[in-house]
């Protein structure tokens, strides 16, 4: 399948797209409060694979929808997302030292900026939801995508799954392991991918069946993946023992079992994304990223290498 490399070319293209937008809406450093906005903006354009939104017109390829009505969502998710970072990174959170290749925002600015930089990171998302430019015409697509957005990243999507992370103890079965996957880490990968049903709701619905599929499975696959690789499991499985804190999936049921399990959900996205015929190949190249970057787990096709920004 050679459409993946047609994907690698306008990956760039949608980076640049969305960190435009992300430019054009972050207040400018020498608006006042002027150490707020150095933060917001430090947190924001300092690196990050921009994955979210590349989901966005990934999936709005797929559909037919045009690239131009995913700005408003691409630039969202993204703001969610750093405003998640920021927070999950504070003392009373994960407390840690570096993001992205640099220090974290409170070791920069303080708790209590970093704190403000991303509730208001939070606020700015739905303000660009609410007003920006491609969807003045369309009123229902921007309460359909707040509607999508707040439910994906509230109380029963990340920020609950946070808490369950918090709180879920040492020995989660595998139904509460995954709930809390799906949601923290789900919840804003489901967001980017079901964008463009929000602005074309007369989708048909096995593209709609076909997106609900895809984004399930990579949120669960992401994190797996994340666990895979991550060297310190171990020492999170024994932090865990003493500690409320969820165990990562890996440290729980094994790596052989995980490596099945992310098999099982690559499949599935790789299932979900036949669907789309030709105009997939975004979602396949995604596809690919999860699939190929886990030692000794089939990669799904041809994508090895992941997108610039880590
Ligand atoms: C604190 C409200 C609140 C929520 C925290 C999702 C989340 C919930 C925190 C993020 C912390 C984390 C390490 C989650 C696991 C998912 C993950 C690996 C996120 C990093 O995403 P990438 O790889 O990061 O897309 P970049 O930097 O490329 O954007």
């Amino acid at each position: 399948m050679k459409t993946n490399d047609n994907f690698e070319q306008r990956r760039e293209d949608y980076r640049n797209r969305v960190n435009a937008a992300l430019n054009d809406c972050l207040p400018a450093p020498e608006i006042i409060p002027r150490q707020l906005h150095a933060a917001m903006r430090d947190a924001v354009l300092r690196g990050g694979k921009r994955l979210r939104p590349l989901l966005c017109y990934a999936a709005a390829e797929a559909t037919g929808v045009p690239a131009r009505l995913m700005d408003a969502p691409a630039a969202a998710v993204e703001l969610i997302h750093c405003y998640s970072l920021v927070h999950d990174d504070l003392p009373c959170m994960d407390d840690d030292e570096l993001r992205r290749g640099q220090p974290t925002i409170h070791r920069i600015y303080g708790e209590d900026v970093a704190l403000l930089a991303g509730d208001a990171l939070q606020t700015l998302a739905w303000e660009v939801l609410a007003a920006h430019p491609s969807l003045m015409e369309r009123n229902d697509a921007r309460v359909a995508l707040s509607e999508l957005f707040a439910q994906c990243s509230g109380s029963t999507g990340m920020v609950g799954g946070q808490e369950l992370d918090l709180r879920g103890g040492p020995e989660p079965d595998l139904a509460e392991l995954e709930h809390a996957y799906r949601t923290k880490t789900g919840g804003l990968f489901r967001a980017a991918v079901l964008s463009p049903v929000c602005v074309q709701p007369e989708m048909p619905l096995n593209f709609r069946h076909a997106l609900e599929q895809f984004a399930d499975a990579l949120g669960l696959a992401f994190q797996i993946r994340d666990d895979f690789n991550d060297k310190e499991s171990d020492a999170q499985a024994l932090i865990s023992t003493e500690s409320s804190r969820l165990p990562s999936w890996v440290a729980r049921f094994g790596e052989q079992a995980a490596r099945e399990r992310l098999e099982e959900l690559v499949g599935a996205m790789q299932e979900a994304c036949q669907t789309f015929g030709a105009a997939g190949a975004g979602l396949r190249w995604l596809t690919g990223f999860i699939g190929a970057s886990v030692p000794g787990a089939a990669a799904a096709d041809t994508a090895t290498t992941a997108p610039p920004g880590r």
